[in-house]
């Protein structure tokens, strides 16, 4: 009900612009209890619903995918918990044939994008089922025909790529096309941050940073990170607009990268966006919190959980309920449970994959290497 009634009241104002709030401000829609705290912009039809599910999906995926490390049957893992409104609210605003280089906890996108769910299990278990071959650490997602691409673990590297992938659409004149890049808080201090960002305003490339503030980078606190006030500010540096945005306003999130990429497709240049939200999980799995942060403050943070708010919104509106959550959450376990199986069926990648992919033309010393491997002799 609450939301209803300060619908009405926030609708005599005008829907608020990112851009004019800045750096400093904070760009929210919807406020913790669900409630809208300004006038909201049209979203495309059944966007809304299709984010809430995507957001329960990725929830209920992390922590199977959780279970499996816990139970020995991958090897590591790295949840979005928490971060969910962050990671696809500011995913969705892109188009098909944009090309997104994410950081650690953005693989939600690839799934939104079409990645097949047996795909994002396998790279986690590495095997035969794994397109890419078992060739990266887990969690390390890529998927060619979303155009999703892999992230390199060292961190900030993509900041780079990305900024290198949007002044080479500039140069091919794709227009139509935009580059998205993301990066946590700790990323920002890499030195690919300040080699990415002024890259990317100078040429006033097609780019739309989005940096996942989780006030957190293992056990460095986002205060340990930075002298500066916000994250976002520091964009006003390199000659961009920096907006900061409420992570866990999943409707927030959307409509200021949406936003920020139109800016990018029309040619204005580059957008960075901090997402203010909080890592309510581990770092990964080989991580407790609990050694290095007051979990209280993690317990403030569930309250804003951006699953609960943006259902609270859709209820008060009529366009959810728990039938439908039940439903929907049922089903979910069905798909995940029985890629599970299937991708855990298949065999490990072949011995030989170690030669492919590399040389259009084996060079001769490398093939008597794979000739002896396949006679098992020793290489
Ligand atoms: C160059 C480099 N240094 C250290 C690490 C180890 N490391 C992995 S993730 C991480 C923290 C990243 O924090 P942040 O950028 O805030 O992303 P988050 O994990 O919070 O999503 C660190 C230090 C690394 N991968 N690369
Ligand atoms: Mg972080």
């Amino acid at each position: 009900m609450a939301a209803k009634t300060k619908r009405s009241a926030a609708a005599s104002g005008t829907t608020p612009d990112p851009y004019e709030i800045g750096p400093l401000g904070l760009y929210q829609l919807v406020d913790e209890t669900g409630a809208e705290v300004a006038v909201l912009p049209e979203f495309p039809e059944g966007l809304p619903v299709r984010l809430l599910e995507a957001m329960l999906f990725q929830r209920a995926l992390d922590q199977r995918m959780l279970n499996l490390q816990r139970q020995g049957r991958i090897g590591f893992y790295g949840t979005a918990k928490g971060q969910e409104g962050a990671v696809l609210g500011s995913g969705a605003a892109f188009a098909e044939q944009d090309w997104l280089f994410p950081a650690l906890r953005e693989g939600a996108i690839a799934l939104w994008r079409g990645m097949q769910v047996d795909h994002y299990i396998a790279q986690c278990f590495g095997n035969s089922a794994d397109p890419t071959k078992g060739r990266q650490m887990p969690c390390h997602y890529s998927d060619a025909p979303s155009r999703y691409v892999s992230l390199s673990s060292p961190i900030g590297t993509q900041i780079t790529h990305a900024a290198g992938a949007a002044r080479a659409v500039q140069i091919r004149g794709a227009t139509d096309q935009i580059v998205g890049g993301w990066l946590g808080d700790g990323a920002t201090s890499s030195n690919d941050f300040h080699a990415g960002l002024n890259f990317a305003a100078v040429w006033k490339a097609p780019i739309v940073y989005v940096c996942q503030n989780n006030q957190w980078a293992i056990s460095v606190p986002a205060a340990a990170q930075t002298a500066s006030e916000t994250f976002a500010v520091k964009a006003r540096a390199y000659g961009m607009p920096g907006l900061r945005v409420d992570g866990n306003d999943v409707l927030a999130c959307y409509a200021a990268t949406k936003l920020a990429a139109d800016r990018a497709r029309r040619g204005d240049g580059p957008t960075f966006i901090e997402c203010l939200t909080f890592r309510l999980g581990g770092h990964s799995s080989s991580d407790d919190p609990s050694k290095y942060r007051d979990e209280d403050i993690a317990k403030t943070w569930e309250a804003r959980d951006p699953l609960l708010r943006h259902r609270a919104w859709l209820v008060a509106r009529d366009e959810w309920s728990e039938e439908q959550q039940d439903d929907f959450l049922a089903e979910a376990g069905k798909t995940i449970s029985e890629a599970i199986a299937r991708v855990e069926a298949a065999e490990p990648v072949a011995t030989e994959t170690l030669f492919t992919d590399v040389w259009a033309t084996m060079p001769a010393l490398l093939q008597d290497q794979a000739d002896r491997l396949a006679n098992e002799e020793t290489v």
